[in-house]
């Protein structure tokens, strides 16, 4: 599935920016009529996650459907073409209607859906959208969860993982046109032959048309940043030569700009998609993780999207923000805890030369592995049965490094998937959860379980979570946790760890800031493990990530 995209064939509008809202009350759930005008009395941005935008806490904790809905005229100049509505996501499960019609209903609250509105509403034709978004979490969903009903008959839903459940359209909305005749798909894969400096892109086009007799063809070209010809191949599916690749590094992207032109032949271009693609490689050799045939050290963050007021929802300035702050402490990559992130946001890393451990599939270079879990029971009877064709598939699909981030409970004697996977990511958090406060026994306690991995695997090894909970101006000049102190002695004491332990070729704390999770009496206004709070503003800890992966040049 392609992102809508303003070309000379492809037109797109933005759904952004306010629209009517409605709560639909739990006892209407079934039998509510959907497709109602609703009342101009409330209006949400869209994107934005519900939650935090209103002071009712009745909205706040809602568990069920809401509904977004305005109106939406279709251009005149579209007829002929094929019209979407795209939701780029609806958290956890959408609906589309339009005016009356359910068009499309959709699970999974962070990846996009297209709803194909071309026999249902005229071009220079006003129609009603309304997207019906519930954020219900069972343990059919991913993330899982359970509803509850208390005995006041209200719904509770309660859940495990330790992010706040936002829930919405906290993504942008689209209207948007395609040819009738159209590029539906595109997979680009890219290898150097280092011996002649040449960089290799390999494509492969779906297309979808009406018309099963056309005799299509297509022409596909390559740019460098400067704009410049590079290269140029023809057919659906074909490789492309590129002499003196410029790599694309990390701290140092570089971006070649691939045009695809669809058309019958002997005719007239039918339709064109950019796509702008870096060549890099990424292999696990021995305990070593290699970008470029060079061995990378990862470091960085576990992140959320996470910001006050808006949620989950994207946003452009918090982004772009949070890269600055990431580049001036030097960190180079971090990990998209715990769902898939707004494609923006991969898009941004692709261009500034940010390494990402994603969790999902997009086709990124700044990707350079899958992880497919976040802590799961990998001790348990039953957990090699689960993962093993999972594995499989993901290999089946992308050939780069597949992981998952390990918990402390799973250790290398009990954990039964580990040989699975290429690269091992531990979760750990000695001197918090573990021995609180004793930071003695968290540094022999941290060498043992690192040591036991490496011996047993001899594959690399990523802290892919280490921290302290940390309120931002709480001082101590003694060892006290939740202090600022405390968590810059806690990161200090793990660096030691990892700099004599073999194998250990990343480190990215647990978490870039603080962020909102549901009311727990260990959480105090959500998880502190931040080394910037919520609004951003560093807490001591920085200082000691700073000197180390800038000043030192740890990971550069
Ligand atoms: C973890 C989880 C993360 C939590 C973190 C914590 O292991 O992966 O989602 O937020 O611990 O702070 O407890």
């Amino acid at each position: 599935m392609l992102r809508p995209q303003y070309t000379s064939t492809r037109e797109l509008i933005s759904l952004d920016g306010l629209w009517n809202f409605e709560i639909v009350k739990a006892a209407l759930q079934c039998e509510h009529p959907w497709t109602n005008a609703i009342s101009d009395k409330v209006q949400i941005p869209v994107p934005a996650s519900y939650n935090d935008i209103f002071l009712d806490p009745e909205v706040r904790n809602h568990v069920g459907w809401v509904k977004y809905q305005r109106r939406v005229r279709i251009p005149p100049g579209w007829a002929g073409r094929r019209v979407y509505v795209r939701c780029d996501a609806a958290t956890h499960r959408g609906r589309i209607y339009v005016n009356q019609d359910l068009i499309i209903d959709h699970e999974g609250g962070y990846t996009p859906f297209d709803a194909d509105v071309t026999d249902i509403a005229n071009a220079g034709e006003e129609f009603q959208l309304t997207i019906a978004v519930s954020n219900e979490l069972s343990n059919e969903t991913i993330p899982p969860g359970k509803i509850e009903t208390l005995p006041d008959g209200r719904r509770k839903q309660t859940y495990l993982h330790d992010f706040f459940n936002y829930a919405g359209l906290a993504r942008s909305v689209w209207l948007y046109c395609v040819p009738t005749t159209h590029i539906s798909d595109i997979t680009i894969n890219t290898s150097v032959d280092w011996t002649r400096s040449l960089g290799r892109i390999e494509y492969q086009l779906d297309v979808q048309t009406d018309d099963t007799t056309a005799d299509l063809c297509a022409k596909v070209s390559v740019r460098d940043e400067n704009g410049e010809y590079v290269a140029d191949s023809e057919g659906l599916k074909n490789a492309i030569n590129i002499p003196s690749v410029q790599l694309w590094q990390p701290g140092a992207a570089y971006l070649y700009k691939v045009t695809i032109e669809l058309s019958c032949k002997n005719n007239s271009v039918l339709d064109v998609y950019h796509v702008s693609t870096g060549v890099r490689t990424v292999e696990v050799r021995g305990d070593q993780f290699l970008i470029n045939n060079k061995p990378f050290y990862f470091t960085g963050f576990g992140k959320h999207e996470d910001t006050p007021i808006r949620g989950k929802g994207f946003d452009a300035s918090y982004m772009v923000h949070d890269f600055e702050l990431m580049s001036w402490l030097g960190a180079n990559s971090f990990r998209t805890s715990h769902y898939p992130y707004a494609e923006e946001i991969l898009d941004y890393a692709d261009r500034h030369g940010v390494v990402v451990i994603d969790e999902t599939a997009a086709n990124h270079p700044c990707v350079v592995m899958w992880s497919i879990a976040n802590e799961p029971a990998s001790h348990e009877p039953g957990a090699r049965e689960y993962f093993a064709p999972l594995v499989q598939l993901t290999r089946e699909l992308d050939e780069r490094p597949v992981c998952f981030a390990n918990f402390g409970l799973a250790t290398s004697e009990k954990d039964r998937i580990t040989d699975l996977f290429d690269v091992l990511c531990l979760n750990r958090y000695y001197g918090w959860y573990e021995s609180c406060g004793d930071l003695k026994m968290a540094e022999s306690e941290l060498e043992k379980d690192l040591r036991g991995w490496h011996e047993k695997y001899g594959k690399p090894m990523i802290m892919t979570e280490y921290g302290a909970d940390t309120i931002a101006g709480l001082h101590s000049a003694t060892v006290t946790p939740w202090s600022e102190e405390f968590q810059a002695q806690l990161l200090a004491l793990y660096h030691r760890v990892f700099d004599r332990v073999p194998g250990v070729v990343g480190e990215q704390v647990w978490s870039f800031s603080d962020f909102q999770t549901s009311q727990l009496v260990f959480r105090v206004d959500g998880n502190k493990k931040g080394i910037f709070t919520r609004d951003r503003k560093p807490k001591n800890a920085a200082q000691v990530l700073r000197r180390r992966w800038l000043l030192d040049g740890k990971g550069n």
